[in-house]
């Protein structure tokens, strides 16, 4: 299943008035066991993906503390990667088309080279040898990893033998998924990514024209009456077993968008442990049904309003970079091009263990420190009153992640999103009183406290050149970022500085290195008394747009047959 898909399109819809509370809870079967999103324990309220060891049991965190897609704060400091090993689908989504071979594009189901199994592993151990920070091998398509079980678990348990310590991860969509489950667990494939777009089959049949099932071809309602029961007991049957599930939701403005909060309770209810819900990717290049048909993206502050409309149900992952099918190296970037075959054949592979080990040692002490920054920077401000206030802070950062603020604007390809402000805990469970009608998010918001979350990504292109500002790029990065409040870059030109401060987003360079969270919350300390000073008057932002990586448009050749069923 590749993990789908959209560049911005304007027009804003009603998805931005909603609101937290609005829809009623389906008659959801309850889990069979307790996933983290119920199992935290007294006191342990966020579990999701922003979530530390403080806030889950052990054996949970001992999974998740390294896996970038699991753990907001590991995506900083861990890498993945993806093997194409499985090419063919059982279904067929709307927004999906895989003949694309463009190494430009960053978007699901999009693959430069297809691997046999025995290839998968060789590059996967070649991987690991230059980039010891890599933890996680995913299958996530080009197709659907259960529509090729035997390519998928051969990896699988080729892997195992060759490299133990590599986190195994595969997406699916939830089809064949029940029918693979105690193969799932006999390999150890702790992590599980289940696309679910809807629980409702009369919303289904507008995603999914067909699915390929006990051997022949079923369509409309019926197709996606199957789809959805095949996935809730799949769901079902791997949280009783303990394996971790992430639930990828595509969302298609006047499709699903309202549905998803009822998909985010329904996958709440049976144990997901993350919720991920990602933006259409919808061009007419792209071939796929909904690009033809003209059916658009969300904007940032449409997606933004459907997450937050989630609060309280299942924990929400909100730094997704909706890969390719091949991709490789820290979410966000894409190393895979140093990894063709024919290059990884020259290359001298030395499978270190211990080496992979001292490095993550380092990797851990970093991250010590990340979170002793941010703990200063909020004790500094520990008097401050909450006034409600709560803005939108882009930081410009280098692909080799860190998390700290270290790019210079010219270099940017993706600004990461920080909401800073007084802000719920994110994760934070709300009960409903005990009788009242249930309802999603119901129950007393939990308290706000002064923080820095990670909210989003914007991909922008390259400002900076061959050595020179491109002034035609600025204004698509500042709509990108237009949302914002500040931008905080390790370095920045006199024209885009000018032109940011046109648009009202301050430009700040005077947190070289620091890490983010720490800069961010300085800056809006800051902020706050010049506003309480009378220098500034805060001002509400607008919408931004989404971009999802560099199209260009160039077409290769079609996947093979076997891509479809
Ligand atoms: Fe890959 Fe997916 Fe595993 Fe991550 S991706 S199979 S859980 S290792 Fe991650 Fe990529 Fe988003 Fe997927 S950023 S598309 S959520
Ligand atoms: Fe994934 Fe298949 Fe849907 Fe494409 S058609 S997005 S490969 S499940």
């Amino acid at each position: 299943m590749m993990e789908a898909s959209s560049p911005a399109h304007a027009a804003p819809t009603g998805i931005g008035q909603l609101k937290p509370l609005s829809i009623p809870i389906a008659a959801a079967t309850p889990a069979a066991a307790a996933g983290c999103g119920t199992s935290g324990g007294a006191g342990k309220a966020s579990c999701g993906s922003s979530g530390g060891p403080d806030d889950m049991p052990t054996e949970i965190w001992e999974k998740v503390k390294n896996h970038p897609c699991y753990s907001e704060e590991a995506h900083h400091h861990y890498a993945r990667m993806h093997v194409a090993v499985a090419p063919a689908c059982n279904i067929q989504c709307n927004y999906c088309n895989r003949k694309y071979d463009c190494s430009n594009e960053s978007r699901p189901g999009v693959v430069s080279q297809k691997l046999t199994p025995e290839q998968a592993v060789k590059k996967v151990v070649a991987v690991a040898s230059e980039i010891p920070q890599m933890t996680v091998l995913g299958i996530a398509g080009p197709g659907d990893a259960l529509a090729n079980p035997k390519k998928t678990f051969d990896t699988f348990r080729m892997l195992q033998e060759q490299a133990p310590d590599i986190k195994l991860c595969l997406s699916t969509n939830g089809l064949a998924l029940p029918d693979y489950v105690d193969e799932i667990a006999k390999y150890n494939v702790d992590h599980v990514t289940i696309t679910i777009n809807m629980v409702d089959a009369a919303v289904g049949e507008k995603i999914y024209p067909w699915i390929f099932w006990q051997h022949k071809r079923v369509t409309g309602r019926e197709a996606a009456q199957i789809l959805t029961d095949r996935q809730m007991l799949g769901l079902e049957m791997l949280t009783a077993r303990g394996i971790l599930t992430k639930i990828n939701s595509v969302l298609i403005p006047g499709v699903n968008d309202e549905h998803l909060i009822e998909v985010n309770r329904a996958v709440k209810s049976r144990g997901a442990f993350l919720h991920n819900i990602m933006p259409l990717i919808s061009e007419p290049e792209h071939g796929t049904v909904f690009g033809l048909t003209g059916q658009r993206g969300p904007s940032a502050q449409e997606l933004k309003a459907v997450q937050d409309a989630c609060a309280g149900g299942a924990n929400l992952m909100r730094h997704c970079r909706q890969c390719r099918a091949d991709a490789v190296g820290l979410l966000g970037e894409d190393r895979s091009e140093e990894f063709t075959l024919d290059k990884i054949e020259e290359m001298e592979v030395v499978y270190d263990l211990d080496k992979r080990r001292t490095y993550q040692a380092k990797v851990e002490e970093e991250r010590q420190a990340q979170h002793a920054a941010k703990q200063a920077a909020l004790a500094e401000q520990a008097g401050e009153v909450d006034d409600g206030m709560k803005v939108l802070v882009a930081v410009a950062v280098a692909t080799k992640g860190g998390g700290r603020v270290n790019e210079h604007f010219g270099h940017v390809t993706e600004f990461q999103i920080f909401e800073v402000g007084y802000l719920e805990p994110p994760g934070a469970e709300r009960q409903p009183p005990e009788g009242a009608a249930v309802r999603l998010g119901s129950g007393p918001a939990p308290a706000r406290v002064l923080s820095a979350q990670f909210v989003g990504h914007r991909r922008v292109d390259l400002y900076c050149q061959g050595g020179f500002g491109e002034d035609e790029q600025l204004p698509s990065i500042v709509r990108a970022i237009n949302d914002c409040h500040a931008v905080l870059v390790a370095k920045i030109g006199a024209c885009p500085r000018d032109e940011l401060q046109a648009a009202g987003i301050e430009p700040v360079d005077g947190f070289v290195n620091e890490f983010i969270e720490k800069a961010a919350l300085s800056w809006f300390g800051d902020y706050r008394a010049r506003i309480a000073s009378g220098e500034l008057v805060h001002q509400p932002r607008g919408d931004a747009s989404i971009r999802q990586g560099a199209y260009t448009g160039t077409a290769g050749e079609a996947m093979p047959s076997e891509a479809t069923v």
